[in-house]
């Protein structure tokens, strides 16, 4: 049965939650190439400089908080219906979807605002160009705080949503253990619990009193620090639900099965035990932070590649079962019995393949010294785009083309666009990231409209500065073109009528090792979630004590004098 007929409610939610993600994604990857070719010079005429940053904001809350968050919920509405085998609770899940869509729309009108000179409101400025990192001292208007704030607590109710659909498949399978999909939304969910917390008290006790203008002062250090306490985890958020996908659906696309249930456990557990306490390797160039607690970020920095290393592993192994149940032999020449012309498949492979580059140039991040080359260098967006850029996005636009159909029942149209998008996608990312790199190392600032300032002249270290830039500009041309084949194959699909028998179904194949071979403890939410608290209180708790010690709203210690 096709998931749309056996959960009829369930696939019309998911089925709004991304389409607003690919509303977003569109004007965000209109934006992306605008400020490509700002940028780079290439082609200046659609924004003035000023306007750069306004362009800057709409990109990173589209495509990293919008396009992120209501795509994952759809996704993890899927999972969990799909895996515990029931509707979700309705009334929970809608709510969540309208919070986060009016928060969405809060925090979009007031950028756009902005960009068109909308007079002011509630005596203030309509207009947020505080980029997607909206920490102070910068100041936008209380609308996008008001909007950021409630896209969280949106998230928030869906999770209850899906704690709610565990409760229930509890009770009538009390000895179960919890189904591989439903447990990692759920592990996936508590680290955001603890997570957005930071950002919670951030937005709501010190931003938007702020902007409103009820006081006077934050302290900038102590709102980075809460904001960097959930900007490091936000990045596993977006990065879990790929995971999700490359463990229990693409081994089925490769046509084999998942190799390790327990591996996959341990690899999610150790997500939320160690995505928090890292925070300050955003913040090595911070003054106010001891460098022991940036060592201990860095330290647990290094301990947290362990879970994607081993996904790697275990990804790369399953599907070369897949390869080898389909015939394959030799050491490499299995890759060659792969389904390269299916876009679900190509595409989940091609972003763990550029995962592991950015995987890569993170760990050179996460160096505290050699952090200090990169900082804020255009190498930094490079790294991302990899990342969050590539490792998700692109996965997310190539499950689609397999989930689409079943949450609609019907046949994906425009397949040959389809089957070039991803290779598209992943030339334009290879272009366009790689140049990111290398100018970062020449030390081209991130987040500037002039990157070279007065005419400074940069020296390339690998290349020249002229090739990186026509570099940058031909790959983000190429990555909105991307998007859009990717939208167009989306558009003709859902405007479709139905018609005929899909070829695909939601049936997950059992793991070759499965969840009796792994220890119940791994089940034990509350022993987890209680030791990710523990390391976070170390991690975090004398620096934030100390920062709070010195005034809450003005720190007491002088300005640096200059
Ligand atoms: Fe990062 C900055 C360190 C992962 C996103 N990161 C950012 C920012 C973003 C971001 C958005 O330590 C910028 C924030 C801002 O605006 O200032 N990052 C890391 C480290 C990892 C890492 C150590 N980042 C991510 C992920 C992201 C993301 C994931 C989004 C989804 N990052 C940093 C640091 C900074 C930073 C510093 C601050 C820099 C600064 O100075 O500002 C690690 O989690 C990476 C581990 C990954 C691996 C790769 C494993 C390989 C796999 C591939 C499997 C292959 C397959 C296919 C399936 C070790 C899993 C095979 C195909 C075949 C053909 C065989
Ligand atoms: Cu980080």
């Amino acid at each position: 049965m096709v998931f749309v007929d056996s959960y009829p409610k369930t696939s019309k939610l998911v089925r709004s939650e991304f389409l607003v993600a690919f509303v977003a994604l569109g004007i965000g990857a209109l934006f992306g190439v605008v400020q490509a070719l700002h940028r780079t010079g290439v082609f200046r005429g659609f924004v003035s400089s000023a306007d750069y940053y306004t362009i800057l904001t709409g990109h990173g809350v589209l495509l990293a908080l919008v396009f992120t968050t209501f795509f994952i919920a759809g996704l993890f509405t899927w999972a969990v219906a799909n895996s515990l085998e029931r509707e979700l609770p309705q009334r929970i899940a809608w709510s969540a979807f309208w919070i986060m869509l009016t928060g969405t729309v809060l925090a979009a009108v007031s950028i756009i605002g902005g960009l068109v000179g909308a007079p002011s409101i509630l005596g203030h400025d309509l207009k947020a160009d505080v980029l997607f990192t909206f920490y102070a001292p910068m100041k936008a208007h209380p609308a996008f705080y008001i909007g950021a704030a409630l896209i969280i607590v949106g998230s928030w109710v869906a999770g209850l949503a899906y704690f709610k659909s565990l409760w229930e498949w509890r009770s009538e399978n009390p000895d179960e253990r919890i189904p591989l999909q439903t447990f990692m939304v759920l592990t996936t969910m508590l680290m955001w619990y603890v997570s957005t917390i930071g950002v919670a008290v951030e937005v709501v006790a010190f931003l938007i009193p702020w902007s409103l203008g009820l006081i006077q002062n934050v302290d900038p250090l102590l709102t980075r620090t809460l904001f960097w306490y959930f900007g490091h985890p936000v990045v596993y958020f977006w990065l879990m639900p790929a995971y999700l996908v490359w463990y229990t659906i693409l081994p089925k696309l490769a046509g084999g099965r998942l190799f390790s249930d327990p591996l996959a456990r341990v690899v999610f557990v150790a997500f939320l035990l160690l995505s928090t306490p890292v925070g300050f390797h955003h913040q090595y160039t911070d003054p106010g932070i001891p460098s022991g607690y940036k060592f201990i970020a860095m330290t647990n920095t290094m301990f947290l590649l362990l879970p994607s290393l081993l996904t790697a592993f275990t990804v790369v192994a399953s599907v070369e079962h897949g390869a080898r149940q389909r015939g394959a032999k030799g050491y490499l020449s299995w890759l060659r019995n792969l389904p390269w012309g299916k876009p679900a498949f190509a595409g989940c492979m091609l972003a763990g393949l550029m995962f592991a580059a950015g995987g890569f140039s993170g760990m050179i991040n996460a160096g505290m010294n050699i952090n200090y080359l990169i900082h804020n260098t255009i190498w930094v967006p490079g790294h991302f785009h990899l990342t969050v850029g590539t490792a998700f996005a692109l996965t997310a636009m190539a499950i689609s083309y397999w989930l689409v159909p079943q949450i609609t029942g019907k046949k994906l149209r425009q397949r040959s666009i389809a089957t070039l998008q991803p290779y598209v996608w992943f030339v334009g990312m290879a272009v366009m990231s790689n140049a990111m790199h290398r100018a970062g190392l020449a030390g081209i600032p991130r987040r500037t409209a002039e990157p070279t300032y007065d005419e400074f002249a940069f020296e390339g270290v690998a290349g020249t500065v002229g090739e990186m830039r026509i570099q940058i500009a031909i790959g983000g041309f190429l990555l909105f073109v991307g998007a859009a084949m990717f939208l167009i194959v989306m558009a003709d699909t859902l405007l479709a009528r139905r018609g005929g028998t899909l070829s695909v179904n939601s049936n997950i194949p059992e793991p070759l090792s499965g969840a009796d071979h792994s220890p119940r403890i791994l089940d034990n939410y509350k022993l987890w979630t209680a030791i990710a608290l523990l390391l976070i209180v170390i991690a975090y708790g004398p620096p934030l004590a100390s920062m709070v010690a010195d005034g809450l709203f003005a720190p007491g210690s002088p300005p640096i004098p200059v």
